[in-house]
């Protein structure tokens, strides 16, 4: 869903902000697919710049785009990060419609700063998308039980080509879990981090420093 256009339009609108020399966090999906792009044609024309990627997809992308990979243990802490979301509100978000948020959540949380790049569909009065929530596998059957028993409706994500459940880049299973309307989400969040078993949740509150909203016509920034 939406525009490749708007997309194309917040990524770059984000490349912009990267200044040389800087460690840069590296999202996953669509929208920041453009960030890295964009990144790449500044590396391409000098600028110095490592990337920290989040994902199998971002690292491939930041490859193909040849910009310079570190990790984490690698580098003095992150000045800028990049991500995509799949629901704004207020300045919180839901990820992990592409079950990378436990790696894009350490290093959007280590970055100074975190920049949310998104089209206008993913803006919302509020969080009311399912939360997706990274298991171990072990541990599925009990985490559905506490998650039900929080309000939610727990869903296993299956994979679409490929047999069986979605399995991440660190082995576990997703659970996309339906609350509803989100009225208080840092409750939640705190909620679905003691489950034993969670691995990480989709909800990142107080990270986003900026959104990028890419618009048809020009990009529109917010400060939450
Ligand atoms: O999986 C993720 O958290 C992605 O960032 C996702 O939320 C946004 O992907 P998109 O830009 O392709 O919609």
């Amino acid at each position: 869903g939406g525009s490749a256009a708007a997309k194309r339009r917040a990524g770059e609108s984000t490349a912009d902000a990267v200044e040389d020399g800087q460690v840069v966090g590296l999202g996953t999906g669509s929208t920041a697919a453009h960030a890295i792009r964009a990144i790449g044609d500044a590396v391409a024309d000098g600028l110095d710049v490592r990337g920290v990627p989040t994902s199998f997809q971002s690292r491939q992308l930041a490859i193909e785009a040849e910009i310079p990979l570190v990790e984490l243990d690698e580098v003095d802490g992150v000045d800028l990060a990049i991500d995509g979301a799949d629901q704004v509100a207020g300045g919180q978000l839901i990820k992990g419609g592409g079950a990378a948020h436990a790696r894009e959540k350490i290093v959007d949380a280590a970055a100074d700063r975190l920049l949310v790049v998104v089209d206008p569909g993913k803006l919302a009065d509020r969080l009311d998308r399912s939360v997706p929530v990274e298991v171990l596998p072990a541990a599925r059957p009990v985490v559905e039980d506490r998650l039900a028993t929080l309000g939610g409706e727990p869903t296993l994500r299956s994979a679409e080509r490929k047999d069986g459940p979605v399995v991440t880049d660190n082995g576990n299973v997703v659970l996309d879990c339906e609350f509803g309307a989100i009225d208080a989400p840092a409750d939640l969040a705190a909620e679905l981090s003691s489950v034993p078993g969670v691995v990480e949740h989709g909800l990142f509150v107080n990270l986003a420093d900026e959104i990028h909203v890419g618009r048809e016509d020009g990009v529109d920034v917010r400060t939450p």
